[in-house]
Parts: structure tokens; C-alpha cells; sequence
């Protein structure tokens, strides 16, 4: 206890205040559980924000990470790896996609996206130079670099960075007729989250997005979904496009791309696009290298071979109607789509963060978000004598 307290007061002497973490020391993860400094076990339902899809230290990732690790593990991009060609094929194979871009973090490949779809609107669309605009949502979250807290609409996120990049257009989420209107001829794009995941698990209308995909259609306009945190396996189905009936021109994935194991994220376009980009414009130095490349290939295998994406249609199915039937006058509203859930409490209940330290000591670990709201997403390998027991935990909290 006292050791746990030490690396406390030294993250808070040394480290920037840029986060406000709960007070647990995690040292060790297996599948969907966690373990403290004090040995104390943890059903995990945050999942690293969707990262570790897979579970923790899933035993096939970490070989290939292991075996790409003893091989070799960066070449950069001036030189080829034997791993990059095998990671675009298996991705366009799962995807459709027809080209592909690596990267590092989510809001590298959004950055990546950004700079791609301005050059196609300049090349190909024929938007005058300095013009070009993409429409985004109010309560967006795409990440941390300055050009997508331009675009923020959270205060936290924004205040105080500026000077901001201009070429952003805010319209309100899930109102296709707000995002006809905002369309003009210097248009290149629209970069959207299929579910809204920091606002609150915020789910569009349905028949939202077959509206925006045909007026992008109709205006040339890209389409670009961030699957960062949707995708791979989170909302039951591969991408959360699916559930739509869509397809976008450009969609974003990071996250479970490595299953937790290092940064890997990638961009994945129609050929038009990212086919705009030429030797020396864009790039980086981990970016498709043969360790992120193993790692993701494997990362990718067990999602699909384990039957990680079903088991999240069908646990997330199960753990929402276990949600829905918890009796509490503090519960506004609990909402979700596979494994991505949300349960509001009413502003009275005093903020959601007290009920995650509830929560905390009773073994499960959870993270508000927006004040009110507590988010659960726990890993797809979840089973459903798991979500009994964090059904019942989380019934207890708030009873
Ligand atoms: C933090 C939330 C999750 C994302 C989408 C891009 C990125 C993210 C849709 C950027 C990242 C994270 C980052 C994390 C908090 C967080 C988050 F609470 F903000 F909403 F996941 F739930 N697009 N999301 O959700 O990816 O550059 O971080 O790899 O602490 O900032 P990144």
C-alpha cells in the first residue's frame, strides 16, 4: 500500500496533470481481468478505450510479437520489410478496401486522412487552393494533435491551443438535414464516428447515415468514418458501417488494430484517394514497420479466427438487457451498440465518477465520461457468466 502511494506522489511530482486517473496500479492483465500492485483482480470494462479488444496479453499476439521482435523491428520506410505486403493484403481481403495506409496513433491516421482528402479536393474534385473544407460533428473526439482540437467542440480539448487550422465546418450529430445544408462546392470530405464514443456512446438516428453517404455520393464528397474506436470487433460487427448498411470511402481504424500490444493504426481508402499521395509527401518513421505489422496480422487473426466478433453481438446483446433490467432511480438512460454501452445517470446521482470507484472496489473497472456517464466496454473475449457477475456489480452500485 504504502509502494502504491509512493508511485502515486511520484507520477504527481514528475509527470504532467494531463490525466486524472483512478487511484489503481495495474501490473498485469489476462484475457478480460487485471491485477494491482496488492494482487486485487479486476473485470476490466474499459479495455484500454477499446484497445484490447482481444483481451489482455493475448498468448498468440504476444508470439508474434516475440518471434517479429527477435527478427527484426524497424527499417523505416526507406527500405522494405517482408510483413507490410502481408498486412495490406490480409486487410484489404477483411475490408474491401483497395488501398492502405500505416500509421502509429488514431490521430495520426486521422491527421493522415485530413491531409489526403484536401489534396484529392484540390486534384481531383478541382477545389480552388486554400479552399477546402470538411464538415465534422459538434462533441467529436478524433484525438489530441492540434489540427483535430481545431475542430473540437469540447472546451477541455480546445481552449487555450490556438491558433487553430481553419477548413472545418461543425454541424450537429445525427441531423442529415444540418449536414445537407453545410455542403458547398469546396466540400472534400465529411469525417464522422459511426457511434460518438467520448460524447457518451451516442448513437445516430437510424437511417442517418444512408442519408449522408448518398448526399456524399451526390456531392463528391469523401466519406470518411473513424472506426478508431468502433471498429474491429467493438459493436458486434467488424466495422460499425455495417450496421448502417454503408460503406465509407475512408475508413480509420487503430486501437485493437495491434490488440493492445504498441500503436499501430492505419487508413484504409477507395484507390482515389490515398492515390493522390506521392513519394515524399506524407509519411513516418515507425509507420508499417515488420514488429507493428506482425503484431497487427496476429492482432487481426485471433479477432476473426476466435470468433471475437460474434461473441461481442451476442455478450453485448446480453449485458444490455442486463443493464436495462437493473431497477435504480439514478439511471437515465443506458444505450449500446455490441460492446460499446453506456449507462446516464440522472445529474441528481452526483457524478458518475464516485460510482466508478464503487465499482473499482467491488472489482470491476470502469471510466466516466461527460460528468454523467458511466461507459463499459469491456474485451470481445468476455463470457457471459463474466457480464452475470458485472451485471450484478454494477446493480449493486447503483440499487
Ligand atoms: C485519451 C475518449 C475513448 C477515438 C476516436 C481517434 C482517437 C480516439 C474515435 C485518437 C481516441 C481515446 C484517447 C484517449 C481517450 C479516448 C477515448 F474517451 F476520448 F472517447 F477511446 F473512449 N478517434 N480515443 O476514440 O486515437 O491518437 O489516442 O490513438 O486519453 O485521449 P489515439
Amino acid at each position: 500500500m504504502s509502494n502504491s502511494k509512493n508511485l502515486i506522489d511520484t507520477e504527481q511530482r514528475l509527470g504532467a496533470h494531463n490525466y486524472k486517473p483512478l487511484d489503481v496500479i495495474l501490473t498485469r492483465g489476462e484475457g478480460v481481468y487485471v491485477w494491482d500492485t496488492d494482487g486485487k483482480r479486476y473485470l476490466d470494462c474499459l479495455s484500454a478505450y477499446s484497445a484490447v479488444n482481444q483481451g489482455h496479453c493475448h498468448p498468440k499476439i504476444l508470439a508474434a510479437m516475440v518471434e517479429q521482435a527477435g527478427k527484426l523491428t524497424l527499417t523505416s520506410r526507406a527500405f522494405r520489410n517482408d510483413q507490410l505486403a502481408h498486412l495490406y493484403e490480409e486487410l484489404a481481403a477483411l475490408t474491401g478496401s483497395h488501398k492502405i495506409l500505416p500509421m502509429n496513433s488514431g490521430a495520426e491516421a486521422v491527421e493522415t486522412a485530413i491531409k489526403a482528402v484536401r489534396k484529392w479536393g484540390y486534384e481531383v474534385k478541382g477545389v480552388p487552393e486554400g479552399k477546402a473544407e470538411i464538415i465534422v460533428c459538434a462533441d467529436n473526439f478524433h484525438g489530441r494533435t492540434l489540427s483535430i482540437i481545431s475542430f473540437s467542440t469540447d472546451p477541455d480539448a480546445r481552449t487555450g491551443f490556438g491558433p487553430y487550422t481553419p477548413g472545418f465546418r461543425t454541424v450537429p450529430f445525427g441531423d442529415a438535414d444540418a449536414f445537407a445544408a453545410a455542403i458547398n462546392e469546396n466540400t472534400v470530405a465529411a469525417l464522422i464516428e459511426p457511434i460518438q464514443g467520448e460524447a457518451g456512446v451516442i448513437i445516430p438516428p437510424s437511417g442517418y447515415f444512408k442519408r449522408v453517404r448518398e448526399l456524399c455520393t451526390e456531392n463528391k464528397v469523401t466519406l470518411i468514418l473513424d472506426e478508431i474506436q468502433t471498429g474491429l470487433g467493438r459493436t458486434g460487427k467488424l466495422l460499425a458501417e455495417e450496421h448502417e448498411g454503408i460503406e465509407a470511402d475512408v475508413t480509420l481504424i487503430g486501437k485493437a488494430l495491434s490488440g493492445g500490444f504498441y500503436p499501430v493504426s492505419a487508413v484504409l481508402s477507395n484507390s482515389e484517394v490515398l492515390g493522390v499521395l506521392k513519394p515524399g509527401q506524407h509519411g513516418s518513421t515507425f509507420g508499417g514497420n515488420p514488429l507493428a505489422c506482425a503484431v497487427a496480422r496476429a492482432a487481426l487473426r485471433v479477432l476473426t479466427e476466435e470468433g471475437m466478433i460474434e461473441n461481442a453481438e451476442k455478450m453485448g446483446d446480453y449485458f444490455l438487457e442486463g443493464l436495462r433490467s437493473i431497477r435504480s432511480n439514478i439511471v437515465r438512460d443506458v444505450r449500446g451498440r455490441g460492446l460499446m454501452m453506456a449507462v446516464e445517470l440522472v445529474p441528481e446521482a452526483g457524478g458518475a465518477r464516485q460510482y466508478c470507484y464503487t465499482l473499482k472496489d467491488r472489482g470491476l473497472l470502469a471510466k466516466d465520461t461527460h460528468e454523467n456517464t458511466i461507459r463499459l466496454a469491456p474485451p470481445l473475449v468476455i463470457t457471459k457468466s463474466q457480464v452475470d457477475w458485472a451485471v450484478e456489480q454494477i446493480e449493486k452500485t447503483l440499487a
